[in-house]
């Protein structure tokens, strides 16, 4: 058909290695306190699986996030800034970056924003959706990692893509979810399919 298709693509766990991120500066930060691996993180909340652990630890998870430097520092996952460039060259696509900002707001939004310049060039940062509710926003196709993406509005116009993430990734298959295993996974297959 001649209809354009937008792609909603979230950051944080998508493009931007929060958990690594998280990780390691939680490590550096309190040396002497317990952690949980990659491999044992379960459930989207890193502050309620630390809080589980220690009650404590919930604040001292919060603490790092909340910290300057701390988006803008993240990595790029694998192949995820490549394929958001490739996705944006392509004819009749329109690629949008959706991500929630944490309510701390002091340093994460701007961050982002630098962030999206630094990887992805100053172009991008038009393509910059800053959202709390992501039912609020239209697509085609929203890749995000979080499993329950809920809002005020029930049946949001996009198809979620669950990106598999540690968190999520011995979650039983959803009849509710197709998944991207990675950036090596089938992505383009998903994006002609919607095309239909
Ligand atoms: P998004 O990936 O766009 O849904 O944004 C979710 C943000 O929340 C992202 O920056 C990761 C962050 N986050 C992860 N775990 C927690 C948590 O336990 N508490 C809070 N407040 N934010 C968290």
């Amino acid at each position: 058909s001649g209809k354009r298709l937008r792609v909603l693509v979230d950051m944080d766990g998508v493009i931007a290695d929060f958990e690594g991120g998280f990780l390691k500066k939680y490590r550096a930060r309190y040396p002497n306190e317990p952690y949980i691996t990659l491999e044992d993180r379960r459930g989207f909340w890193v502050s309620s699986q630390y809080g589980n652990l220690r009650s404590d630890l919930c604040e001292k998870a919060i603490s790092i996030w909340e910290s300057k430097d701390f988006f803008i520092e993240l990595e790029p996952l694998p192949g995820g800034v490549q394929a958001v460039k490739e996705m944006a060259k392509m004819e009749n696509t329109d690629v949008f970056i959706c991500t929630s900002p944490i309510k701390h707001y002091i340093h994460c939004p701007g961050e982002k924003y630098a962030w999206i310049e630094k990887h992805l060039g100053y172009d991008f940062l038009d393509q910059i959706i800053l959202t709390r509710d992501k039912t609020v926003v239209t697509g085609d196709v929203l890749i995000d990692d979080k499993p329950d993406i809920l809002g005020v509005e029930p049946n949001p116009s996009w198809e979620h893509i669950l990106f598999t993430a540690c968190h999520n990734k011995h979650m039983l298959p959803s009849s509710s979810h197709r998944r991207l295993l990675s950036w090596a996974d089938d992505w383009r297959g998903i994006l002609e399919n919607k095309r239909l």
